[in-house]
């Protein structure tokens, strides 16, 4: 730091309301709260730095070495259940948004506190900013596909953010008591020396702080998109020619889909098909590369190149997936015609020996999944899927191949870019939500929802059309029934249906609507009974209860 235009200015000359003695002066001239002011700006811009410097470098070491995508990730990892539950209920699908955002908000403030401490001393400030780099750099080697270079672009992003800091602070003057050379003579007074160029001193710290933020956030975008461009399967994706299936789907009846008005698409598309995920990036996966490995407590060891799963005799069928974070009413829930390998056939080939209950499925990004060994050996469609809505999975569904299981939640059955099948016993692995506090076994709940009229909206007296969807799937729905205010329950005319693993939709006519505010309550029934009106949260299995709905009739 060499602070060479410091100069002393009267307290409070930059407070409003100054004393007009010195208006000339307060633009051109540093004020200690200025003077702090731009060394904390020194460290957001020294920040900006050292995050774009990192993706830079990630773009070649790989996108969960990015120290950003590493702290995010293992943040992820580390959240508990509480806290995830809290996060998908108040931001939905928007979660990584938040994260991303809350991300940018803290690493600001320890920046601009790592810049405000440097200027007192030095060693202070640049501690706090190696601790920072480090911390990244420990998180990105623990990442589940981390490389030796993971940390690299953390190490590198810290030493341009030290220089950067460096830099920024040589044009601030220094804290009053250490602005004071130490004299080495006795007649030399104790007072800061006068700027040079007063009032340019403040506008070049203002535009170098500027550029150096402008630089690193330039530096992240363009590290984040080359690094998608180098990595991308997009390009692959589209080259992929799909076998036609051994097995294709039934066409659904023609009367799937209620005809009315805001009801949603029986076939969800798969462009607003929920997603939900740990991955902050998305994985890349090369299917000239994948693997399959399916081992532990079997006979025979199985591995699948992409070109074998292609020609295994693909079939096809229409599920519903749901998210077991779906709170009563929710719209985590989607339904699709999926392409694959029935995982009894890859099964049938290793042959689980006796004890065996479950398959820990994994993804190439750490995620894992319990799934009774049962439901991938039973009749039911559980796939290795490939495709959907007869298209190669969409990079954030699972390119190149997911699991896609009827009648299980997805977080005990659906893992995407998934890469390994171990044949294991519930009481001897854990999955990846298991171990934050989630049920072991996830069976979805029977559910429904009304779709129209929407909540808080007012409709017109007299006949009101009532509509939305249930799912209880690999039971499959039997009856729906709505309820008007305390009334009694009235049956539902049911949709077509596409078969026990798919959702069905439903209407009801609500005869002679009156002048009001009216509840609507909806219950679905699966071949064991009703679903459970009792309300209950989404952890640790899922939510229950009633979908309720209010309305006011004019
Ligand atoms: N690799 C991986 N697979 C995963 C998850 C994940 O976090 N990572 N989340 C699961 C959960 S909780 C759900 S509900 C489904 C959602 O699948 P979708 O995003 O295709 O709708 O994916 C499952 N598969
Ligand atoms: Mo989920």
């Amino acid at each position: 730091m060499g602070p060479e235009d410091d100069e002393p200015s009267p307290p409070g000359d930059a407070r409003e309301g100054a004393a007009p003695a010195a208006p000339a002066a307060s633009g051109t001239r540093w004020d200690e709260p200025s003077a702090t002011l731009a060394a904390a700006a020194s460290g957001v811009a020294a920040g900006a730095v050292t995050v774009g410097v990192g993706a830079v470098a990630a773009a070649v070491t790989g996108a969960s070495s990015d120290p950003l995508v590493a702290v995010g990730a293992a943040f992820v990892d580390l959240t508990p259940p509480w806290l995830k539950d809290w996060a998908v209920a108040a931001f939905g699908t928007a979660d990584k948004a938040v994260l991303a955002v809350g991300q940018a908000v803290v690493l600001a403030l320890l920046a601009g506190l790592a810049g405000a401490l440097a200027r007192r001393r030095w060693s202070w400030g640049a501690v706090l900013v190696v601790a920072l780099g480090g911390l990244a750099g420990v998180a990105a080697m623990t990442r589940p596909d981390a490389g030796l270079l993971a940390p690299l672009p953390s190490v590198l992003g810290a030493l341009a953010g030290l220089l950067a800091l460096r830099a920024l602070l040589g044009r601030v003057p220094p804290p009053p008591s250490a602005s004071a050379p130490a004299p080495p003579a006795a007649d030399v007074p104790a007072v800061p020396r006068p700027a040079a160029r007063p009032g340019a001193s403040r506008r070049g710290f203002l535009l170098a702080a500027s550029l150096a933020t402008a630089l690193g956030v330039v530096a992240l975008a363009a590290g984040r998109v080359a690094g998608a461009a180098g990595r991308g399967v997009q390009a692959v994706r589209d080259a992929v020619r799909l076998p036609a299936p051994a097995r294709p789907a039934a066409a659904p009846p023609a009367d799937v889909q209620v005809d009315v008005d805001g009801a949603e698409p029986w076939a969800t598309p798969p462009a607003t098909f929920y997603r939900i995920d740990t991955a902050l990036v998305v994985p890349q996966v090369d299917p000239s590369t994948w693997r399959l490995r399916l081992h532990g407590l079997v006979e025979q060891e199985v591995e699948l190149t992409w070109d074998e799963l292609l020609g295994a005799g693909l079939v096809e069928a229409w599920v519903t997936l749901a998210c077991v974070s779906n709170p009563v009413g929710g719209d985590l829930v989607g339904n699709q015609r999926w392409l694959g390998l029935p995982v009894r056939d890859l099964l049938a080939r290793a042959r689980p020996t006796a004890g065996a209950d479950m398959v820990l499925s994994r993804s190439v990004d750490g995620f894992s999944a319990s799934t009774p060994l049962e439901a991938l050996t039973d009749d039911r469609d559980a796939l290795l899927a490939v495709a959907m809505d007869g298209a190669p999975l969409p990079p954030e569904h699972g390119f190149p191949v997911r699991l896609v299981v009827p009648g299980l939640y997805g977080y005990v059955s659906a893992t995407k870019w998934v890469t390994e099948l171990e044949v294991t016993r519930f009481d001897a692995a854990e999955a990846y939500w298991t171990r934050r506090g989630w049920s072991e076994r996830g069976p979805v709940k029977t559910q429904s929802r009304i779709d129209v009229p929407r909540g808080g909206t007012t409709v017109p007296a007299g006949d009101v059309v009532v509509a939305g969807t249930a799912w209880a799937q690999h039971r499959g729905i039997t009856q729906v029934q709505v309820r008007v205010d305390d009334g009694p329950w009235r049956d539902a005319d049911l949709a077509g249906d596409g078969g026990v693993d798919t959702w069905r939709q439903w209407r009801w006519t609500w005869r002679g609507a009156s002048a009001g505010s009216h509840r609507l309550h909806v219950r679905a029934w699966d071949p064991q009974g009703p679903q459970t009106g009792a309300p209950q949260g989404v952890v640790p299995d899922g939510a229950t209860g009633y979908h309720r709905v209010d309305v006011t009739v004019a």
